[in-house]
């Protein structure tokens, strides 16, 4: 399958590099923030496809052009009022939160909905103009869950697949939306719906049984034996576990390792570096990771002269009540924690409000010696896969949210429960405990979880997927 002829083309919300305009009116890309776009960028450079999708501002929408990897960049224009009704509102208002099992309470608004449903029809139209006959179109994530519905009304001849990159809910939840015939309608438009985890796949199954559709088979990871019966063909559902491309993260250089040498250094020699590194989001539980922090040197579990926490985090959605409400928690929690416990010149916790360029996240991860990862719920979150990634050298631990998708495969993490405090911090103490006392032990779980991530990396994902997608076409 290759796309130099727009033959494979992938559709998502947003580009993977977002336009910025200077003062001075000078136009420059930048990497969009998030995982999606890590891990679709090595397979559409691999395809060298099209990537249709908002290029991050309003109001304008440059050329098409290609990247310098080879992959064409095809900008849909929005509008302000379209990122207010379509992104903000019904993509992460009402979608993201319920999705999310109600981490917070979703926001049904008719006028979201009309935004939410004509962007879908101008992202199809975009597809439609672009796909050369017969062509691969892989639709993207939540906000475009219209799309294959339409598109195959415009391009009957398209094979369309569908991947959902956040957690599928139970169906009572689901329920909940106004629009739930819509949204399910506009998804079985796809010859394919792959989801992280058999668990979310099963939910939309019964999803459909209660909707009247006829559901065939089980539900298998990277293969599709289960099907939903509709309008005469059967639309395959599976599991396909997402993952990052290992290449990128795994291999350290003698200058690298020195610059994490220095880095520890930094931070006063045999300090234990503790790390998170997430979007600003409310469902990643960065303010209770805080507060478990800041309980255990309370109660001098921890000693502040013997630990750091890094927190990076990148903004996010940040005109969105929820996450300026969770930033300013976070940032308080920041303050105070450091205020309590911090030295002049030597905070206890570091925490940076931007995006850090890959190369130096690599070095943040292979130098901390326990990352926490404790969403409240996460479709996969390719964090926690990064960090194993970088650690080819046995060293560190991980602590993972047992509501993280990649809880299901990192097995030999340190899984706690987010929504208990005391869970999260019997998780990070026995962490920094077995570092010490068993260390080989220790060694042995970050290997195999290593080996995990690299011998399923994003290839994997991709190929399992589409292979299951070109399957599909053959028996159209
Ligand atoms: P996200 O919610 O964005 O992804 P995640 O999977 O952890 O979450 O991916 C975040 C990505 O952004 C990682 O590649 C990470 O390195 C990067 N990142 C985070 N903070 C950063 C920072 N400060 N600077 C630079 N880079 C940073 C959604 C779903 C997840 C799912 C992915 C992919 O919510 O559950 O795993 O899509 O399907």
């Amino acid at each position: 399958m290759s796309g130099h002829d727009n033959s494979f083309v992938v559709v998502a919300n947003r580009l993977p590099v977002d336009l910025e305009i200077q003062p001075d009116g000078t136009r420059t890309w930048k990497a969009s923030p998030g995982g999606l776009v890590t891990a679709l960028s090595p397979v559409l450079e691999a395809e060298q496809g099209c990537w249709v999708g908002w290029p991050g501002i309003t109001n304008d929408a440059p050329e098409p052009f290609h990247t310098e990897n080879g992959v064409l960049l095809h900008p849909v224009k929005l509008t302000d009022v379209d990122y207010e009704g379509f992104y903000e509102g019904f993509s992460n208002a009402t979608l993201w939160p319920l999705y999310h099992d109600l981490i917070v309470t979703p926001q049904y608004k008719r006028e979201w909905w009309y935004s939410y449903r004509e962007v879908n029809l101008r992202f199809a139209e975009e597809v439609a103009k672009v796909a050369a006959p017969n062509a691969t179109v892989w639709v993207q994530d939540y906000q475009l869950q219209l799309l294959p519905g339409i598109l195959r009304q415009l391009r009957p001849d398209l094979t369309i697949g569908f991947f959902l990159h956040i957690p599928f809910p139970s169906a009572d939840l689901f329920l909940q939306l106004p629009w739930r015939e819509e949204v399910v309608r506009g998804l079985m438009g796809a010859d394919v719906i792959g989801f992280h985890l058999e668990s979310n796949a099963r939910n939309f199954l019964e999803l459909a049984t209660r909707l009247g559709l006829e559901v065939t088979g089980e539900v298998s990871t990277r293969d599709i034996t289960a099907g939903i019966k509709v309008d005469g063909r059967t639309v395959g559902v599976g599991a396909f576990p997402i993952s990052i491309k290992s290449s990128d993260m795994t291999r350290f250089s003698k200058a690298e390792d020195r610059d994490v040498a220095k880095l520890r250094a930094e931070f006063g020699g045999h300090h234990r570096v503790i790390l998170g590194v997430d979007r600003l989001d409310y469902t990643k539980g960065i303010l209770q990771r805080l507060k478990a922090f800041e309980e255990l040197l309370e109660s001098q579990a921890l000693d502040p002269s013997e630990v750091t926490l890094v927190q990076i985090a990148t903004p996010s959605r940040e005109r969105i009540d929820h996450y300026r409400v969770t930033r300013s928690q976070v940032e308080e929690a920041v303050g105070r924690i450091n205020g309590r416990f911090g030295q002049i010149g030597r905070p206890v916790v570091h925490y940076v409000h931007r995006a850090v360029d890959k190369d130096m996240l690599r070095k943040y991860y292979r130098l901390a010696d326990v990352m926490l990862v404790t969403p409240f719920k996460d479709g996969m979150n390719l964090v926690a896969k990064e960090y194993v990634t970088c650690h080819d050298d046995g060293r560190g631990a991980l602590v993972l949210s047992e509501f993280a998708g990649a809880a299901a495969e990192l097995k030999q993490a340190n899984l706690c429960n987010p929504f208990d405090i005391e869970s999260i911090k019997r998780a990070l103490l026995s962490a920094l405990k077995a570092l010490d006392d068993s260390p080989d032990t220790m060694r042995q779980h970050m290997l195999d979880l290593h080996a995990q991530v690299v011998q399923h990396d994003v290839d994997v994902w991709s190929r399992a997927f589409l292979s299951a997608l070109e399957k599909a076409a053959k028996n159209k």
